[in-house]
């Protein structure tokens, strides 16, 4: 699996070498190509943003070193699929985390300011697959933060990433519910009991008793999840 990411802060992904998509890149079943936005500028100050056509706050990405920038990437690769973070995009979940973990090559665009000139959008869909992605519905000053927490998502759903398969079914999300509570020794601490059920041995009840503190949970924090 191949990730890209097009950015003014090549520096903020340096946390990618460490953990567990550090190991994954240092055995190569990760690669990861971080490409400075100013390093497709041609002018001094290595400009990528200007004032907006019709006015209004704030700054816009011009798109010609967008434009060279996803040429170098785009061009030497085969099929990839492009997303750019925006909050005007589609909301990422665990569902399209296994959807993208899927893809050989994925080029992440990460846009700042007020945004990057429509252009680009328009001219990247006509040369590869593109989507809009969002991480929910709050405002981020850029892209950065959202690609970092997709690339995690995905990254681990990449076999070979994570040692133990089995520990990737029991999640939140992965059943459409929120995890149950987990326990270790000791068996009391401060004065809270883990329950008995998990000591018991009964596999049967540990699994009827972790079934239910999923639905109840999900009934409490997160009922939009439950099915009518
Ligand atoms: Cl993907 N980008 C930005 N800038 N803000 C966001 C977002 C993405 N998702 C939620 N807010």
């Amino acid at each position: 699996m191949r990730f890209d990411i097009v950015t003014i802060f090549p520096e903020f992904f340096g946390v990618l070498d460490i953990s567990l998509l550090g190991r994954a890149r240092q055995s190569g079943v990760i690669e990861l190509g971080i490409h400075n936005l100013r390093d497709y500028t041609h002018d001094r100050h290595r400009t990528v943003d200007d004032t907006p056509y019709g006015g209004g706050a704030g700054m816009v990405m011009k798109p010609e070193p967008w434009g060279e920038a996803l040429d170098d990437v785009i061009e030497s690769a085969d099929d990839p699929l492009v997303i750019f973070p925006s909050p005007a995009g589609e909301v990422f979940t665990q569902r399209m985390a296994r959807e993208l973990a899927d893809e050989s090559h994925l080029v992440f665009g990460c846009g700042r300011y007020e945004g990057i000139d429509q252009r680009v959008f328009d001219h990247t869909q006509t040369r590869a697959r593109m989507k809009l992605v969002s991480l929910g519905d709050y405002v981020l000053n850029g892209g950065e933060v959202a690609v970092m927490a997709m690339i995690e998502a995905i990254g681990r759903l990449v076999p070979g990433v994570v040692g133990n398969p089995e520990s990737l079914v029991q999640e939140s999300h992965e059943d459409g519910l929120l995890e149950y509570p987990s326990y270790t020794k000791p068996s009391v601490w401060r004065g809270h009991d883990v329950p008995p059920v998990l000591l018991s041995g009964n596999h049967g009840a540990v699994d009827a008793w972790r079934r239910e503190q999923q639905i109840e949970r999900t009934r409490r924090v997160r009922p939009d999840l439950l099915p009518e």
